[in-house]
Parts: C-alpha cells; structure tokens; sequence
C-alpha cells in the first residue's frame, strides 16, 4: 500500500506543478529549485507571476487600432498566395511573384493570415511540424517571411480553413464531396475515408463513379444537326439557321455544323440569367494551368480573354427561368443535363475580348470526355462589336438578345476526337455591353465527376 501521509500529498503536488509551470523559466541564471524546496518554488512562482504580468501589461501597452502595414516575403521555392484567415474560407489577399516575392498589405493587430500554394488552397508548410505557415498580426511594419523550405505537407489530408468543423457537422462532406475532401480532409475522414480519397487516383475512377455510356456514337452528331436542319423540325419553332454544314447540304457554308436558332429564349429568360450571373459575382476569368497531385488545377488569370463571368451554380441555378433554360436545351440536344457543365455568364464591357480558342477540352479530356458541342446564348445586342468569330470559317455571327448559336468541338465519325475547324473568338465590344451565357456540354458526365473533385475544378 502506498503511504497516503500529506508530505506524499504536497511532494506529487509539486511535481506536477514544477513540470508544467516552473520548467520554463528554471534557467541556469535563475538557478533551479529541488521540488520540495517549498521556499524556493514560491519564490520562484511570484518571480513568474511577476514577469506574465510584466508581458501582459507590455501586451496591452501596445494596442493599436489603425490600419498598418505588413510585409510578406517569400523565399520558398513556391509561388504564395497570402489569405486572410476571415474564420471561414480565408480572403485572398497577396501572391507573392517571383523575382523578389514581396508584397506589402495594409491590416490590423490580431489578423490572422495564412499561406499557401499559388492558384490553389495547398498550404505551405513547416516540414519538421507539420504546421501550415501563419502569422498574426502583432506590430506595425513587421515582416513575415516564408522560409526557403516551406512546402506543402507530406500529409495531403488536412483541413485548411477555420471552417472545416463546423461544415463538416452540417453535412457539408456528404453534398459536396470532391470540395470537401480536397479542402476539408480531416473534418471529412470519418464520414467519407477522406485520407484514401484524396489520392485522386482512387477518387476519380469510372467505377468508382457510377460513369455511364457517352452520350454519341458515331454518326449521332449528324444526326442531331440533321432534325435541327429538317423542314419538319420539333423545333421550328426557334427559327433554326444554318451557317454551316457538311458539303453545305443543309446549307449555309461547306463546313462543320455551325447553328442558331434565332428566338431560343425570351427576354424575361435572359434578365434572369444576367441577374443569376450577379447573384453569383461576376469574376475576371481565369484559365486552368497545371495540376497538383490532389488533381486541383491552378487558377490562371487569362492574357487571351479580357472578360468577366459568374458560374451559375446555387441560388442561380434555382432561377425558375434558369432552369427552365436548360431543360430546353436538354429537350434540343437531347443530351441529359448531367453532362453539362453550369452555365456560365459572361460580361463583356468595353473593348473586351476572347481571343481565338477551342472549346474542346484538348488532349487532357479527363473522365468526361471532349465538350462535344457548345450552346450559347445571347443575352443583350450590342450595338457595335462583340460578333463571335470562327476564324477558319469565316463566320461571324452578331449578338442578339434571345440568339442561341452552337457548334460542336468534335468529329462526326468519331465523338471522342476534337474537330479543330471550330477555332473561335469573341470580338472586342466597340459600343455597348455584352451579356452572353453558355453550357458546355461533354461527351460523358460531367455533374458526377465534378461533385467529386474529378474535374480540375473546385469553384
Ligand atoms: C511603420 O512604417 C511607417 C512608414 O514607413 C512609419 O510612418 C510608421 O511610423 C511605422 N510605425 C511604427 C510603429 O514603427
Ligand atoms: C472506409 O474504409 C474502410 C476500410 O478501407 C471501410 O471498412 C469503410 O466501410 C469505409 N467507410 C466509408 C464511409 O466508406
Ligand atoms: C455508385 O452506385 C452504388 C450502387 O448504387 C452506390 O452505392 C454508390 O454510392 C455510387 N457511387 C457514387 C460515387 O455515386
Ligand atoms: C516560385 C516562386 O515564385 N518563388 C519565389 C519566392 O520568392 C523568392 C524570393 O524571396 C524567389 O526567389 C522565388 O522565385
């Protein structure tokens, strides 16, 4: 039996105490006490209150209430992003370019940043322990540097935003897993083996997706421009116009099918989707550049597009006209919405521009396949400019508000091979504004991959 007398009592107190209060401060110039030199550590405990409260009024000496500045530096081998931890998502606020890796932000005391990769949400971190690199805002005029080996974690499965907990418990891994997994690994595990998925080889397989048939085989490209072009057509009721056509037997040029139907929607429809479009923001448009080994690919601000655009998903999909719009265009193309990508709303002010691209989505067409046809809207005429161009075909076609015009990005005879006569460009605006929305429409689903974070695209 262990002796229970007060001497026991008062020797365990102290150790424990000594471990975790006093260590810190027993430094040689101190000199250290044995725990059970009662004297001494009380001595020692008034000293330590004495310095705490010495710091803390230092602490509350300094506040400050204005804006100052902070200068971040990178000296990693990574292009940064700096964002403001707002306890949600972060706000982005710096990237640090290269050559010199500086920026200068204006903030306040007790604002929290943190780091990460360039284009993506990848933290960068301190290998040794696995910290994410973040920094709260004690001074003006410090500096914050990222030191040369900061990288992202050797463990992918991290949550990276203040927020993860929380939309996690409101079931946010179950309703959007690909996001969730990639942005929110930890709080999603349990639910979702989110430490297994991340790898997107294992997320990311037709199997594992449930993908269904493409949506064309050979020949059923013709075969739909074919009914569109017919006298007899179902839908002659959207004044269909050929520009362009195989062998030019449905007229228009000798070329790969280019359509409008030149009263697709109404003018009620298309407010409603230039209003989706702001409920949403509009957002200077970016490209996808390279892609990190959780499959997100960088946002690229574009050189060759000038535009702005909104991806209507959420409270702009639920837009009874919106929906409304996109079932006809499923009722036309007989494609099922589930190969579409959202609509997205362009805005095109003054003198802006896309110049001439494919819509195809390239070689790297992943588990969805090429766009196989692209459908899209004209949502105000504009009076000057703004034509889209096929620059092989010499086609331009003019904005006007209910328009739609579609073409495919593949071939006929083989659906999963691009089709590259259907380069195109958006004309600069001269006088006006253009309003203008388009589905992408692919050759195998689309909404399934991209729920899953299989498409490049976490937005
Ligand atoms: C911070 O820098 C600015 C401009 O360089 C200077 O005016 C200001 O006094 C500095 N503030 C402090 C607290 O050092
Ligand atoms: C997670 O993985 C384990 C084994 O790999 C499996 O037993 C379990 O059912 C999985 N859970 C979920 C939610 O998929
Ligand atoms: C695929 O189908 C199976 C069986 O219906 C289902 O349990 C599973 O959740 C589906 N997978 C996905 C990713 O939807
Ligand atoms: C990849 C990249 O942009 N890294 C830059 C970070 O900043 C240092 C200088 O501080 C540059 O040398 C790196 O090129």
């Amino acid at each position: 039996m262990l002796p229970r007398s007060p001497w026991f009592t008062i020797l365990f107190l102290l150790l424990v105490s000594s471990c975790c209060c006093f260590l810190p401060y027993a430094s040689a110039e101190e000199g250290t006490c044995s725990a059970a030199d009662d004297e001494c550590n009380a001595a020692a405990h008034q000293r330590t209150t004495q310095q705490e409260q010495q710091e803390q009024q230092q602490e509350k000496q300094e506040t400050y209430t204005h804006k100052f500045p902070m200068k971040f530096v990178n000296k990693s081998q990574y292009r940064a992003d700096v964002h403001w931890d707002d306890g949600k998502y972060g706000v982005h606020m710096a990237i640090l370019e290269p050559n010199g890796g500086e920026s200068s932000l204006e903030t306040y005391q007790g604002h929290s940043f943190f780091i990460t990769r360039h284009g993506v949400k990848e933290g960068l971190f301190d290998l040794e322990t696995d910290e994410q690199h973040r920094v709260t805002v004690k001074r003006p005029n410090e500096t914050y540097e990222i030191p040369e080996n900061a990288a992202p974690s050797t463990n992918p499965c991290q949550d990276r935003f203040s927020i993860c907990k929380s939309e996690a418990a409101r079931g946010t891994c179950s309703w959007s897993p690909g996001w969730m997994i990639v942005h929110c690994c930890k709080s999603c595990d349990e639910e979702l083996n989110a430490s297994e998925l991340i790898d997107p080889n294992v997320r990311c397989t037709k199997e594992r997706l449930n993908m269904t048939e493409p949506a064309w085989q050979p020949g059923d490209l013709n075969k739909l421009f074919e009914s569109w072009a017919a006298k007899d057509s179902d839908f002659a009721q959207y004044d269909p116009q050929v520009l362009s056509s195989p062998g030019a037997e449905f007229g228009g040029i000798d070329g790969p099918w280019v359509v409008t139907f030149d009263n697709f929607f109404s003018e009620d429809e298309a407010n409603a989707l230039i209003q989706g479009g702001a409920k949403v923001g509009f957002e200077r448009s970016t490209d996808q550049g390279k892609m990190n080994s959780l499959g997100e690919r960088e946002k690229v601000v574009s050189t060759t597009r000038t535009s702005s655009n909104a991806w209507c998903i959420g409270a702009c999909e639920r837009i009874p006209q919106v929906s409304r719009v996109s079932h006809r265009i499923e009722e036309v193309t007989k494609v099922p919405k589930k190969n579409y990508e959202s609509f997205q709303i362009l805005e095109y002010d003054y003198n802006q521009f896309y110049r001439s691209h494919h819509d195809s989505s390239g070689s790297e067409k992943g588990l969805s396949g090429h766009r196989i046809l692209t459908f899209f809207l004209y949502l105000t005429d504009v009076e000057e400019g703004g034509e889209t161009k096929f620059n092989k075909l010499g086609i331009q076609v003019k904005p006007k508000r209910g328009r739609a015009l579609v073409w495919p990005s593949v071939k006929n005879e083989d659906p999963s091979t691009w089709d590259p006569r259907t380069f195109h460009e958006a004309m600069p605006v001269i006088k006006g504004k253009k309003y203008a929305a388009n589905h992408w429409i692919h050759l195998n689903d689309y909404e399934g991959p991209n729920k899953w974070g299989c498409t490049g695209s976490f937005s």
